[in-house]
């Protein structure tokens, strides 16, 4: 499968950036996860020691323990060297949407603090302008939802419930949260609309990440066999 094969490349090359002693922001998603992976597989081996990581999620959690990549907390470090993650759109400006895994509160948190944030995706990521393709993920407090998705509605935004797959009823988030996703039709200013969205009461965090991203590596598939630039 090309898709999983760019993935694990992308996420391969991720992991390789990461020297020994170094504190590690763990993101979430199926292309972090092969970069977890590969740390953890680098560290089994011996080619790095002394990593510890920071979870941005239960899913960044488990893989984590499954590959031995020992876990800390940001009460007990005073910086994160290196942060890897995914996203769901990145724009020119290497301005982001987040949260298709429902993960960006923890993950803004951590991809912030990192004195280095790595992004890792595949090509069709890559967007002329944010919101053109994904929605933004907004993490609401259970009882304001209805406020909250009138509040966007009023901005121009199309909020819509995000509802589970294997779960019945709406997506419940690690800090015991629901998800909107909001549709804009355009995106003209989205460090603004970053701001206005987190400022609607009720709303702990929303999918826009601008001024975050150092480096974004990409994987593709150029005849038939993935490259990462
Ligand atoms: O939830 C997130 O922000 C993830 O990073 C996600 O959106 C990217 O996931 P993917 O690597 O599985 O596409």
């Amino acid at each position: 499968d090309p898709v999983k094969l760019m993935k694990q490349e992308v996420g391969r090359a991720a992991a390789n950036l990461i020297q020994s002693n170094s504190i590690v922001g763990l993101g979430t998603g199926s292309t972090t996860a092969y970069a977890i992976q590969f740390i953890g597989e680098r560290l089994k081996s011996g080619e790095i020691k002394d990593i510890v990581g920071v979870p941005t999620s239960f899913q960044a959690e488990v893989l984590s323990k499954q590959y031995g990549i020992p876990l800390t907390t940001l009460d007990a470090i005073d910086h994160i060297d290196i942060a890897i993650d995914g996203a769901d759109e990145v724009d020119p400006q290497k301005n982001l949407i987040k949260g298709g895994g429902a993960a960006h509160t923890r993950e803004k948190v951590v991809d912030y603090l990192a004195n280095q944030f790595i992004v890792v995706i595949d090509s069709g990521k890559l967007v002329d302008k944010l919101g053109s393709v994904f929605a933004v993920p907004v993490e609401v407090i259970p009882m304001a939802v209805t406020p909250v998705m009138n509040a966007i509605a009023k901005l121009g935004g199309k909020p819509e419930l995000r509802m589970g797959v294997k779960k019945a009823g709406p997506v419940v988030t690690d800090q015991g949260n629901l998800v909107v996703d909001v549709k804009f039709d355009d995106i003209p200013d989205p460090v603004n609309l970053e701001k206005t969205l987190n400022n609607i009461p009720g709303v702990l965090e929303n999918g826009i990440f601008v001024n975050c991203a150092d480096k974004v590596l990409i994987g593709e598939v150029k005849d038939g066999k993935p490259v990462v630039q």
